[in-house]
């Protein structure tokens, strides 16, 4: 069953919650101006993601694919946390406990002021060294690909690339707090991205209330208890607002 609006009767689905998981992709901070994967973006259009954020692109052409992170680290950068940030936020003191698993890798989560965040595929701000693993924060600066001064190495963005694994700890932790959790939030994400996106269809095979939160359907929205069609900036304020006012 899945209604499409804010409005549904969704009260039965939150009364009781104690512990709310929100699963968030790049969807989250389109309205902060940061461009999600598979939308136009700007110089960087002509390229595929999967193109230049893998290891071999980088080995071949270094170069161009710390460009390529540079420029979204510009984005960032001068980008700010939306309301629908904020609205996760608030949660945190609407349920006992509130995890945020994100495939992003902007930050605006912890600059929002999330206090449980999961970085399943690290972070543009953190790097470290391909050769000793010598972890790095770089200012933006940096002009060409920067070498590591202990030991020459290559200095990476601290991203999982394509196929590279995600950082086992954070990816155990996600995988509790969904096994574990009352309410299975999923916002602006494709859900195409694997292993992360197992994660709502492991929350629903484990029979957690579901909600969708995205303008466009998705693989998990026929399945979800509930699909919320719109962004999230204008939707997450409504559901907290609704929940606010419910769980008095
Ligand atoms: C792995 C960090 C084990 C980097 C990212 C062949 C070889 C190797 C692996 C594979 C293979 N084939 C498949 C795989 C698995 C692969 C995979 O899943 N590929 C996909 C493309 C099919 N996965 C991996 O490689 C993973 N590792 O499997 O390791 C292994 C090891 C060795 C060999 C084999 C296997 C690693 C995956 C992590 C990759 N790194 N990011 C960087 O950022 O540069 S993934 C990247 O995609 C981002 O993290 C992004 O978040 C993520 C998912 O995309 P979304 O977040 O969903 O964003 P998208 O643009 O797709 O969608 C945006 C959504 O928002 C849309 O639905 C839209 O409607 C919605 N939206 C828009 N506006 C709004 C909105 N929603 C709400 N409000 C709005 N306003
Ligand atoms: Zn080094």
């Amino acid at each position: 069953m899945s209604n499409t609006g804010p409005e549904s009767e969704y009260e039965p689905l939150f009364q009781n919650a104690n512990h709310i998981v929100v699963f968030t992709g790049a969807g989250i901070s389109a309205e902060s101006g940061v461009p999600t994967f598979r939308s136009p973006d700007g110089i960087w259009a002509k390229f595929k993601p999967e193109e230049l954020a893998n290891i071999n692109a980088f080995m071949s052409n270094p170069e161009r694919v710390w460009e390529w992170y540079q420029h979204r680290r510009d984005i960032v950068e001068k980008a700010e946390p939306n309301s629908g940030h904020y609205a996760i936020v608030e949660l945190e003191r609407i349920f006992d406990r509130v995890d945020i698993i994100t495939q992003n890798v902007d930050g605006l989560h912890i600059r929002a002021g999330s206090t449980h965040v999961y970085e399943l595929h690290g972070s543009l701000h953190a790097h470290r060294c391909l050769n000793c693993s010598t972890p790095y924060t770089l200012s933006l600066k940096e002009q060409g690909v920067p070498h590591c001064p202990s030991c020459g190495g290559l200095i990476r963005p601290g991203v999982v690339w394509f196929g590279e694994d995600l950082p086992s700890a954070i990816w155990q932790q996600a995988e509790e707090a969904t096994r574990s959790c009352d309410i299975f939030l999923s916002v602006g994400t494709s859900t195409v991205v694997y292993p992360a996106a197992q994660l709502p269809f492991l929350a629903l095979s484990l029979g957690k209330h579901v909600v969708e939160v995205n303008p466009e359907p998705t693989d998990l929205s026929r399945q979800a208890n509930i699909a919320l069609r719109g962004p999230a900036g204008e939707m997450l304020p409504k559901l907290v607002e609704e929940l606010r006012r419910t769980r008095k």
